[in-house]
């Protein structure tokens, strides 16, 4: 332990702690912008670019960014001195001196830490003037930047980097004209990004952000021509509620579609559902796979931002993925194919997700119309004046709204596989698991691994979250150093409840706990263990669809070819 003194008070904190840590252990909250510590996913942001953290250190001559200088011992810190206030007040007026002031319609606005500074700081008046950056604006299918807004923060660039493994985004040009951009300023559609959105969920400014579809949206609510059909991811439910103040991991299904209803979504089914669909699309098709001799291990391919990375990346790899579409798009097959078949007008499906790269996917799939992501929903629901703490609780409609305790989990990394597992266990041995619960592909190791046995066989199951840990294991599989059956991956830490589309954590990583717990508590309180117990799936491949993975279930619920 490190013994030093902030502000006329001594603390003890562990060694290799920041002075920003250390200060922030005693309630003292330094202000800051680049930094950014997510230590648990092993996300860290300490580049001091900003420099609005600075402090006085006894015995230094020059103020110290408290982000990125460990504590030693006797140190004597001040957080407040006259310098302090005066450097941090300048550094503030400087970078709003080189930022466009159109808050009002910026993407960011309510959630900008920017501007959430300039408010602290009481600033009325911007005393430097002079030339003012200018980029145009990239509106990509998922996400916009708006480079002008760049305060090189580089927590963008940090996150691609070194989480992703990416590397899309990465500081160019020198002096004023330093900003985070791709290389040669191409679009991010034009080069390998992966639409996962993670850029989007640390970027303290409007600089990156969702492409935003609520407009459209609230045009088709007001289109009298239209049935608007929305599904909800099982992210959304566990992290909508921290927009109007409740405690995250708040589990809020039923308010959520009692609010969609009010503001006039004329039917809220739940992607659960669909999740339960793919779990039984996708085990029967590995069960084929391993009874055929075909090609394994089969990765999941409900993550959209993994799908384009793998395709992207390693071309040679996509024939291991699943052909079964992702629970959106499979939903989106039975609003279009099954759905609007009983209905006079027009169904427009549109998804509600925590995630930007499902509004890709939803632009190269031919059924969901649009995505829009949780963050966009609570504007059009604040729009609306409704506060979803006070609304009543209703159920989703019918068909579509029972869910297997197999299809709540797929919103945290782990759930997929886990899901699939159960089912694929019922598949081939004829009765149910005895305990349901795998315990090793829980939490938030970045690599887990299970085993479940099969009559002689034991099929060895693995997860993987985060792309750059994605990227190694698909190389271990690739050299023959890592032999597995199958493979999920989702892009962001966590799974989807960390999605880009989330409400923003602002780097506390206790928040996308609480989501991983209400979603695990969703499974452990439903009656229905596994998809295959999902009665009313049953019933729909029963009465609209035959049999599971039979031709018209390839039909709807398959890529084409595989993929
Ligand atoms: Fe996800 Fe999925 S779990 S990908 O994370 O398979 O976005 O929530 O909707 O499609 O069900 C996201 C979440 C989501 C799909 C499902
Ligand atoms: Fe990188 Fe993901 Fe952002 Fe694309 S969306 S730039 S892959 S972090």
């Amino acid at each position: 332990m490190v013994s030093l003194e902030i502000d006329g008070k001594m603390l003890e904190v562990k060694e290799g702690r920041t002075i920003l840590e250390a200060a922030k252990e005693i309630g003292i909250e330094i202000p800051h912008l680049c930094y950014m510590n997510l230590e648990e996913i092993g996300f860290k942001n300490d580049c001091s670019s900003c420099r609005i953290c600075v402090v006085e250190v006894e015995g230094q001559r020059r103020l110290i960014p408290s982000c990125s200088t460990p504590v030693a011992n006797g140190m004597k810190i001040w957080t407040n001195t006259k310098r302090v206030m005066q450097k941090r007040r300048n550094i503030v007026e400087l970078l709003l001196s080189d930022h466009p002031k159109d808050c009002l319609i910026c993407g960011k606005n309510g959630n900008c830490e920017l501007q959430k500074i300039a408010i602290s700081f009481g600033i009325r008046k911007i005393r430097f003037s002079g030339r003012e950056s200018s980029y145009e604006k990239e509106e990509s299918v998922a996400i916009t930047r708006d480079v002008t807004k760049c305060i090189m923060c580089r927590r963008c660039e940090s996150i691609c980097r070194d989480i992703q493994s990416c590397n899309i985004l990465t500081g160019v040009r020198r002096g004023f004209s330093a900003v985070v951009d791709t290389a040669f300023s191409r679009s991010l559609q034009h080069t390998r990004c992966t639409f996962c959105g993670q850029c989007v969920s640390v970027c303290p400014t409007g600089a990156i952000y969702e492409t935003d579809n609520s407009f459209q949206l609230f045009q088709d609510i007001m289109n009298e021509e239209k049935i608007v059909v929305m599904q909800v991811a099982p992210a959304v439910r566990v992290a909508i509620g921290e927009m109007f103040g409740m405690e995250a991991g708040t589990d809020v299904t039923g308010k959520l579609v009692s609010a969609l209803k009010k503001i006039g979504i004329d039917y809220v089914f739940d992607t659960n559902f669909a999740a339960d669909v793919t779990v039984m699309e996708e085990a029967t098709e590995l069960k084929y796979r391993m009874e055929h001799g075909k090609i394994l291990p089969i990765f999941t391919s409900c993550c959209p931002a993994w799908v384009r990375f793998l395709q992207q990346n390693y071309p040679e790899m996509e024939k291991y993925l699943s052909s079964t579409k992702s629970p959106q798009e499979i939903f989106g097959a039975i609003a279009k194919h099954i759905f609007q078949k009983e209905q006079e007008k027009e169904v427009v499906c549109v998804s509600l997700m925590p995630c930007v790269a499902k509004k890709y996917e939803a632009s190269i799939g031919k059924d969901v119309n649009y995505s829009v992501t949780t963050r966009e929903i609570v504007n059009l629901l604040k729009q609306f004046n409704i506060d979803l703490s006070l609304m009543p609780e209703e159920d989703f409609d019918q068909p579509f709204a029972t869910s297997s305790g197999g299809g709540d989990i797929f919103g945290r990394s782990g759930g997929v596989m886990e899901a699939t597992a159960r089912t694929l266990y019922y598949l081939l041995e004829k009765e149910d698991l005895k305990e349901v619960a795998f315990h090793n592909l829980r939490g938030f190791d970045g690599l887990k691994f299970s085993e479940v046995k099969i009559g002689e066989k034991v099929l060895r199951l693995a997860v993987v979250h985060g792309l750059r840990q994605a990227r190694e294991v698909v190389e271990a599989i690739r050299n023959g150093q890592l032999q597995i059956d199958a493979l999920e991956v989702m892009a962001c830490k966590g799974g989807c409840l960390a999605g880009g589309g989330q409400p923003y954590h602002h780097g506390d990583f206790s928040i996308i706990q609480k989501r991983t717990e209400a979603i695990q508590r969703l499974d452990d309180r439903n009656s229905i263990q596994c998809s295959h117990q999902n009665e009313d799936v049953l019933r729909m491949y029963r009465e609209k669809i035959g049999s599971i993975y039979g031709d018209e279930a390839k039909e709807l619920f398959h890529y084409e070819k595989g993929r």
